[in-house]
């Protein structure tokens, strides 16, 4: 036998074996490789700036005083557990950043090229002849052991979609039901470049990060080690 016939064809490229845009449940959408290196590249350059200040990359503090282990800076409002603010008054009281305009663009083009590869037409957004804006991002950095538990993201005053977009190394998402934290789920596997749409009957759900998968950021994403989650929500707040 040639040696060839033995290439592990799956190492070279893992993603072409599951790259079609997926619904996942209704309004919730799988977009792998939507993002392209240098679009990643360039986003983990922000990323870089935003966590210069004035509020830095923080683990938030959970009401019963347990800190959570992936660390957040947010662009347009500040979240903490469980509300926006204009000022991280649970950090060091300064301004949040401005919700860039390049990421409202992207947000839109995201929900329109997610929810267009699946054929969903349905009301996902409040008013679908309105754009979407949204209007605050929590960016979230996963290092080492990093993981995030099974909640819902419920502070928000609007039930427009939510946008993610991940970089760095690949992560185990588990997507849940709207009913309970526990089972039936959903386990997608998330990688750098990925675009996932949560709206419709999707927002609500339950989800969460069981584990980040370390070494296997591609060399290049911008990021040599760890996992960046940026969502993008709409507060309806003002
Ligand atoms: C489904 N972030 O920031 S992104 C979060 O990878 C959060 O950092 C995870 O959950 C992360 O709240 C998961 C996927 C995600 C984000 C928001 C959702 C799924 C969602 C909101 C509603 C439903
Ligand atoms: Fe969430």
């Amino acid at each position: 036998m040639s040696e060839d016939a033995l290439f592990p064809l799956e190492l070279v490229q893992p993603e072409a074996y599951d790259a079609e845009p997926r619904l996942i449940a209704p309004g919730a959408v799988h977009v792998p490789g939507w993002l392209t290196s240098e679009q990643q590249r360039w986003i983990v350059g922000r990323f870089g700036e935003w966590t210069q200040g004035p509020v830095p990359l923080r683990a938030a503090t959970l009401p019963g005083g347990r800190r959570m282990s992936v660390r957040t800076v947010c662009l347009g409002w500040h979240w903490q557990p469980y509300k926006y603010t204009r000022e991280a008054t649970d950090v060091n009281g300064r301004p949040v950043l401005d919700f860039p305009d390049w990421m409202v663009r992207l947000g839109r083009k995201a929900v329109a090229d997610a929810y267009s590869s699946v054929g969903v037409v349905d009301g996902t957004l409040a008013d679908p002849a309105e754009d979407y804006t949204p209007d605050a991002a929590l960016v979230n950095f996963y290092d080492d052991g990093a993981a995030m538990g099974m909640h819902q993201d419920k502070d928000e005053r609007s039930t427009a979609p939510v946008v993610s977009l991940s970089i760095g190394e690949s992560c185990l998402f588990r997507f849940g039901n709207t009913e309970t934290r526990t089972k039936p789920y959903t386990d997608v596997e998330l990688r750098s470049g990925d675009l996932f749409v949560f709206g419709g009957p999707s927002r609500f759900a339950y989800h969460g990060i069981p584990k980040v998968l370390p070494g296997t950021a591609p060399t290049d994403c911008g990021l040599t080690h760890g996992r960046i989650n940026i969502t993008m929500r709409v507060t309806g707040l003002s």
